[in-house]
């Protein structure tokens, strides 16, 4: 079993994470055909993104949401999910705005001005007016955690989530309604501030980062200290 995708996308990340948690180091292979455009990656992933998880028995998963929770079934090692069914709830609350709101809100950014692929700034702000609201959400999601982690004292599906989105945040964060997304958020720096003390999200931190940094610079944008 392996990964397809690469370092510097938070979904891999998200995954990665969930599989090195619970004691696994995933590997990471580059799309098949040699791109994300290429037939042979398009005949694996439904929706033609990354992450996509190649199984053992030659078949395929894609969206990191349904991957994360696979791994953590599957994988031996700690549980990701808290035993306890209001907290398994709030994981799985926070996961889903981390990834359908918070981040969501993040991809017009990404297309249109990271990637330049076209200009359409209505929908740009309308993201980030979307990731706002997540934010919102999360901090009420969140207000009770004051550990390293964002339910409980433990790792869970939520930090997998929470930790990629964040450092892709801070790392566009030169785009100025980026920069004050997190200002005025924040619990979510100093969350990501705390987490960062566990090993397995420094990792995923220091991995984005790097890989990020290179992909900034090809594309002529300030690369963040
Ligand atoms: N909902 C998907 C989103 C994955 C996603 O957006 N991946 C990006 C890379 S970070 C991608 O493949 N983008 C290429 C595209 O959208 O064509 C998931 O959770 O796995």
């Amino acid at each position: 079993m392996h990964l397809i995708g690469s370092l510097a996308s938070p979904f891999v990340q998200r995954c990665l994470i969930v599989a090195r948690a619970k004691g696994h180091d995933l590997a990471i292979e580059h799309p098949p055909g040699g791109s994300m455009q290429s037939d042979e990656f398009q005949s694996i992933s439904p929706m033609g993104r990354i992450p996509i998880l190649a199984l053992d028995d030659g078949g395929h998963m894609c969206e990191s949401g349904p991957i994360s929770m696979y791994l953590d079934e599957m994988l031996d090692g700690p549980a990701l999910l808290p035993e306890d069914r209001a907290s398994r709830g709030r994981v799985r609350e926070i996961e889903a705005i981390a990834a359908g709101e918070f981040a969501a809100g993040l991809r017009p950014t990404m297309v249109h001005r990271i990637f330049r692929a076209s200009e359409n700034e209505p929908v740009v702000l309308a993201g980030i007016a979307q990731s706002d609201r997540g934010a919102v959400a999360l901090a009420r999601l969140m207000q009770d955690s004051g550990s390293l982690y964002a339910v409980g004292d433990t790792i869970s599906l939520a930090d997998a989530a929470l930790v990629p989105f964040l450092t892709l945040a801070m790392g566009t964060s030169f785009q100025p309604e980026i920069g004050d997304l997190l200002a005025r958020h924040s619990f979510l720096t100093a969350y990501l501030d705390r987490a960062l003390a566990d090993p397995v999200l420094a990792r995923t931190s220091n991995e984005m980062k790097a890989a990020f940094a290179g992909i900034l610079a090809r594309l002529d944008h300030p690369v963040p200290a």
